[in-house]
């Protein structure tokens, strides 16, 4: 299999902690990761063009030919193959939360993140358009108050007491916003402890690179 990827991505980083905590976990995932340059634009290049038909990243080639190119269905199609241990929880409830989860995180947080970067400080030289920023930036303060809502129980991961796929998204997505001077947690005080402890975790350190 191979994974297209650029680290700083937050789709692609949260892949790759996907497969650093599987792999931490003890169910090894073999695959061979493709840099693809996102600042040298080389996303949009034909070859590209034809593994990822949006020209984004992460997107995975499997060892049957299949490609996708949506990080969560890669995410799926990974724990469909090595479902042990599972990175949304012990059981139906603790997988149905940890997805939720992952959803807030994903679209409350980084994609609305990404969308205020992107109309303000371009990593792509996108035109800034402030009133657009602005009002990405309102959907992601709110997601971000709802996460620190439930951190305030001192619970280590996002989920509870165990790491899921939501932990990686939402590191994905900060990630992306120190890389761009997006200061997400400054109104979250246990976020930001869940943060600092999440980032002294073994698979955290070969993936989150600032
Ligand atoms: N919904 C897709 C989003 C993929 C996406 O937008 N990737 C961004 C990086 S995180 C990208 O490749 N952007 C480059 C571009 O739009 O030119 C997913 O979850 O994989």
């Amino acid at each position: 299999m191979k994974l297209h990827m650029f680290p700083f991505a937050p789709n692609a980083a949260k892949v790759r902690l996907y497969l650093a905590e599987k792999r931490a976990a003890g169910g090894g995932i073999e695959l061979e990761e493709v840099l693809v340059n996102l600042v040298e634009s080389e996303q949009k290049s034909p070859e590209y063009l034809r593994i990822s038909p949006f020209g984004t990243v992460p997107a995975l080639e499997t060892d049957r030919g299949t490609i996708l190119y949506e990080s969560l269905a890669i995410i799926e199609y990974l724990e469909e193959l090595h479902p042990e241990p599972s990175m949304w929880g012990p059981d139906k409830e603790a997988r149905a939360d940890a997805r939720q989860l992952e959803r807030i995180a994903d679209l409350g947080v980084l994609i609305p993140a990404a969308r205020e970067i992107h109309n303000t400080n371009s990593p792509l030289g996108l035109p800034a358009n402030p009133p657009v920023a602005e009002h990405y930036r309102e959907r992601w303060v709110a997601a971000v108050a709802h996460l620190e809502g439930l951190m305030v129980d001192g619970r280590p991961f996002l989920a509870g007491d165990y790491v899921s796929v939501a932990d990686c998204t939402l590191q994905g997505a900060l990630q992306f916003a120190r890389f761009r001077e997006l200061d997400v947690l400054a109104q979250a005080p246990a976020l930001t402890r869940w943060n600092a402890s999440y980032r002294e975790r073994q698979a955290a350190q070969g993936v989150i690179l600032i």
